[in-house]
């Protein structure tokens, strides 16, 4: 094929890889491993976008970048295809997702083959696939049949916990469980019935049930992570989400919290991400206070008349109750500041102490704060409300009687629901002192009565602080959490903002999770697991989506769909994040039946080297899949402790939309545009114009006449610039309600895959968002065909020669070399780009037609372009399809010193002029030269030179 086409030429080498298997590895190798994977797509009803594969580029670069460096590279693609978009479409077309999502995925497949990436298909994984989600059940079944030993930091299987029970109870197990968990001796456990004790172990296991409170959307009638949930409403489709208390499946991320922090210092991501994760995980050192209550509350008043159920009351007092409310705080030295308590509207005893005279106002303020998101909350700072219990605590520290408010600033699920109020100290708890009228103690020498929040840890003594006068910031700390703890009142504590991670979903479209029901000796319904023969637990056929007459959820809709006799399956299924959780080791080993992934395969590959995709995952799957890994570790399955080594977010490629302005005008009977450039001159409306009937800003009026009929444009009338309407433009997210949607599709016939892969890295650096603009890319396209000219003629001739490389091509090459090797291991695709253009159009100046310059050329840039360099690989006479196997070319750096040094010459040791010299001058035909120079002359005025010092490669020096 002489001349350049781009169609042509990709179909034929996409069709070559495939057939031959090109990118197809081994799990096993003499070569060392890398593991290059993409954050796998939701297979969407709208295929991708421009903005998708823009991630995916940099990865195919990366895993053809370290083939040549002789790297055995799994690269796989694959679909995270449960969700909530096919189960929408489902409910309002009556289409099974399953249909939809088969269809989806068959074009996200036809669009990724367009694009040439270099991934091994035979390995691709479908999380709604019951092959794959009979391993997500299965991790499922492992955790429930798991707990998380404290003391040797790892889940170990429930056996032995069992086993500790059987010979000490449970309190020597160091162990996160239920709250409700009671304390019982070995005896008391050995003669428990089985299903006494199997109720326990569910305390324990790493997933579990429990009434939590949840984001509720009822549009989306299911329960949201809080990651899903941005703004009080969901993150998709905007609907509101409300707090609701709801039994659930749980998993007891918890459990994980310091190691999740502790890995972050280990793995090569960006500081911003680790930092998010960070504070999502939320570490804060400090300590528990036990205030004992005191005053006219309920439960006084329950002494006083020696009745345990108050006739107005609508709660019990908790059975293990005990007059004391407990309070975490960071800044344990700031106790004898403390002039109030707060606790949340939800703590357990708000019911128990409050007055009967303040009751009223309380369950107001109550029913308020019911209304707000937990969000909310936090992030309101401004609003100062609460409302007093009538009861009091005793501060352990100074025995002072301090009231007790509800707040909702408190949050009733972190710490313990309950803080000691410092005005002195805290900005919010200052407000709140100021709102209610409440004294403001000062405790630190530096302190003005405004002066809150004082650095204690930097300066100051403390002040009228009973034990911790005059000391500092650690010494206080130590002397108060040593003297608490002695006391039996408080205790120092690590705390995490870090919560369970709910695991239930009302939905269909999800993994069912392999657990039945069966009644107790009470009649209570208690879970149980399937064996693990029994999986995978197939997603039943339902007449409809939606939940059923009684509220359960689609699932109860199966008919018939129950373990063995009568017991019901568990309804809910899994949430989305269940199955991108682990994908990474099916990749290693997709077609294994018999395990998630083989112990070889996974001892081979290990972890993923790198891994590229959005930062909108930064605390939803990145943190769900570290767990998942850890537990996985910590089982033996697998055997690194973090599943992503180097983690790089490319940045959101926007849109660029394209606007036509409509004239706002009476007077025209019908619709009139201005062009941009005008429109100032009339009063307007923007409105979007489809970017695909836009060429260079230029819009396509006859296309606009034809496709805008909601404005009835056939008759409109356009008042033109220059004879063209020239469209407005703005940046904006890339969304089809923006009209500026661009189908790699489009470009790709256009253009071919090689422009489009070179032009989406050439944009800007990976990591940046930035507006793609179509008009930029016939630069590229030029620079494609620019590289052809270097091979074939414009009437078709073939113009390599074997000819020797001549030194000023050698030295373009390896300068080229050199720079794409760098860019590439610094992820700059963006100047590899420009490298690879300068070097194009040096070798079209040096009319460069040497073989040996030109074929390195043709493997360097194969990662970027695949297909062109694959077919002059093949032109140039080497292995067919064979490119990317080859090596990477090796930078030679003699080829890239300068051959000529600028000597400046000295006269009498002042520099007059400068000369330049061959390097391999010798000094001998240096000093014939120099002295020879006219200006040397003039300057030496007539003089004989008496010495001529020649230092080799720094200066020449004339003395007369
Ligand atoms: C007294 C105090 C004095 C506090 C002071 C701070 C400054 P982090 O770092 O986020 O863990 N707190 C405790 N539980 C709370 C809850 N459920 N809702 C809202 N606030 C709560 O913050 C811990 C601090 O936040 C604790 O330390 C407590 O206020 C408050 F000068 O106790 B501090």
């Amino acid at each position: 094929m002489s001349e350049y086409s781009h169609k042509e030429i990709e179909k034929k080498w996409q069709d070559y890889w495939e057939s031959n298997q090109t990118f197809k590895v081994e799990n096993h190798s003499d070569l060392p491993k890398y593991y290059v994977l993409d954050m796998f797509p939701y297979p969407s009803g709208a295929g991708l976008h421009v903005g998708h594969p823009l991630g995916y580029i940099a990865s195919d670069i990366y895993s053809r970048y370290k083939r040549l460096k002789g790297f055995n590279v799994l690269h796989p693609m694959g679909f995270d295809s449960f969700g909530l978009p096919a189960e929408q479409y489902a409910i309002q077309t009556g289409q099974h997702p399953a249909v939809t999502t088969e269809q989806n995925i068959t074009r996200y497949i036809e669009q990724l083959k367009n694009l040439g990436f270099s991934y091994d298909w035979s390995r691709e994984v479908r999380t709604s696939d019951p092959s794959y989600y009979k391993w997500t059940q299965w991790i499922f079944m492992e955790l429930f049949n798991s707990w998380y030993n404290n003391d040797t930091q790892q889940a170990e299987a429930i056996e032995t916990l069992t086993a500790k029970f059987e010979n000490y109870g449970n309190s020597h197990v160091n162990a996160p469980c239920d709250e409700d968990t009671p304390a019982f001796t070995a005896q008391e456990w050995n003669v428990f019935t089985e299903e006494e004790q199997y109720k326990i172990t569910l305390k324990y296991r790493l997933t579990y049930v429990a009434d939590a409170t949840v984001n509720w959307c009822a549009a989306l009638g299911s329960v949201l992570s809080n990651d899903e949930v941005k703004d009080g409403v969901s993150e998709r489709g905007g609907y509101p989400v409300v707090q609701k208390l709801m039994r659930q499946w749980m998993m007891r991320i918890t459990a994980y919290s310091q190691r999740l922090l502790d890995g972050l210092d280990t793995v090569e991501w960006t500081d911003s991400l680790k930092e998010q994760q960070r504070n999502w995980i939320g570490r804060s050192v400090g300590a528990l206070v036990k205030f004992e209550i005191e005053g006219k509350g309920r439960m006084e008043e329950r002494e006083e008349r020696n009745d345990a159920t108050l006739p107005s009351s609508p709660s019990s007092i908790p059975p293990n109750f005990s007059p004391i409310i407990e309070v975490f705080t960071t800044r344990v030295d700031t106790i004898y500041g403390v002039s109030f308590m707060v606790i949340a509207p939800e703590h357990e005893l708000v019911d128990v102490i409050t007055t009967p005279e303040q009751r009223a106002e309380i369950d107001a303020y109550i029913d308020m704060t019911k209304k707000r998101s937990e969000r909310d909350r936090m992030s309101d700072v401004k609003t100062v409300s609460g409302a007093f219990t009538g009861a009091y605590v005793i501060n352990p520290a100074n025995d002072e009687k301090v009231p007790v408010y509800i707040a909702d600033y408190v949050l009733a699920g972190y710490g313990t629901g309950a803080v000691m109020g410092v005005p002195s100290g805290d900005q919010r708890d200052w407000n709140f002192a100021k709102h209610f009228d409440l004294p403001i103690i000062p405790i630190l020498d530096a302190q003005k009565e405004i002066d809150i929040q004082a650095d204690a840890t930097k300066e100051g003594q403390y002040i009228n602080s009973g034990m911790i006068n005059g000391m500092k910031f650690n010494e206080a700390n130590k002397t108060l959490i040593e003297w608490l703890e002695e006391r039996g009142v408080g205790k120092g504590k690590i705390n995490y903002r870090l919560r369970d991670a709910v695991f239930g979903r009302q939905r269909y479209w999800g993994e069912p999770v392999p657990v039945y029901y069966k009644n107790d000796s009470t009649g209570q319904p208690i879970p149980y697991l399937l064996e693990e023969s029994e999986l995978p637990l197939n997603l039943p056929e339902v007449d409809k989506y939606l939940p059923t007459e009684s509220g359960e959820p689609p699932l109860g809709r199966a008919e018939g769909w129950e373990h063995g006799t009568g017991n019901a399956y568990e309804l809910s299924t899994m949430p989305g994040w269940a199955g991108s959780s682990w994908y990474w080791y099916r990749y290693m080993d997709s077609k294994n039946d018999e395990e998630f992934a083989s112990k070889e395969a996974i001892d081979y590959w290990r972890n993923v080297d790198l891994y590229i995709g959005g930062t909108e995952h930064a605390t939803g799957h990145l943190l769900y899949s570290r767990f998942w890994n850890k537990f996985l570790k910590d089982r033996g399955f697998v055997p690194e402790e973090e599943p992503f080594k180097k983690l790089i977010n490319q940045g959101m490629i926007q849109g660029r939309s394209s606007f036509v302005y409509r004239v706002k005008s009476e007077e025209f009977s019908k619709p009139v545009f201005v062009s941009a450039g005008l429109r100032s001159q009339y009063e307007v409306t923007a409105l979007h114009v489809d970017v695909n009937i836009v060429e260079n800003d230029i819009l396509d009026i006859e296309k606009f006449k034809a496709t805008r009929f909601d404005i009835s444009a056939e008759n409109a009338e356009f008042i033109l610039e220059d004879g063209k309407y020239h469209c407005g433009v703005e940046v904006e997210k890339m969304s089809k309600s923006k009209f500026n949607v661009v189908n790699p599709d489009d470009i790709v016939t256009k253009y071919g895959a090689d422009t489009l892969r070179l032009y989406e890295m050439f944009l800007g650096p990976l990591e940046q968002a930035k507006p793609w603009n179509t008009n930029g890319i016939d630069g590229t396209y030029r620079f494609i065909r620019k590289f052809w000219r270097l091979f074939y003629s414009e009437t078709g001739q073939w113009l390599v020669k074997e000819e020797a490389a001549k030194p000023e091509e050698l030295k373009v090459l390896h300068k080229t070399i050199k720079k794409i090797e760098e860019d590439i291991e610094h992820f700059s695709f963006n100047t590899a780009v420009s490298a690879f253009m300068v070097c194009v159009n040096e070798l079209g100046a040096l009319k460069c037609h040497s073989k040996a310059v030109l074929q390195e050329l043709v493997v360097l840039l194969s990662p970027y372009a695949p297909h062109i360099t694959e077919e002059l690989w093949d032109a140039l006479g080497n292995e067919k399809g064979m490119v990317s196997k080859t090596a990477f070319p090796k930078f030679e750096p003699q080829y890239v010193v300068e051959a000529i040094f600028e000597y400046p010459i000295q006269i009498n040791g002042k520099v007059r002029i400068s000369l330049p010299f061959a390097l391999d001058t010798t000094p001998a035909d240096i000093e014939k030269e120099v002295l020879a120079n006219e200006t040397v002359q003039r300057w030496m005025e007539g003089n004989v030179a008496k010495k001529v010092i020649v230092v080799p490669k720094r200066i020449v020096n004339v003395v007369i």
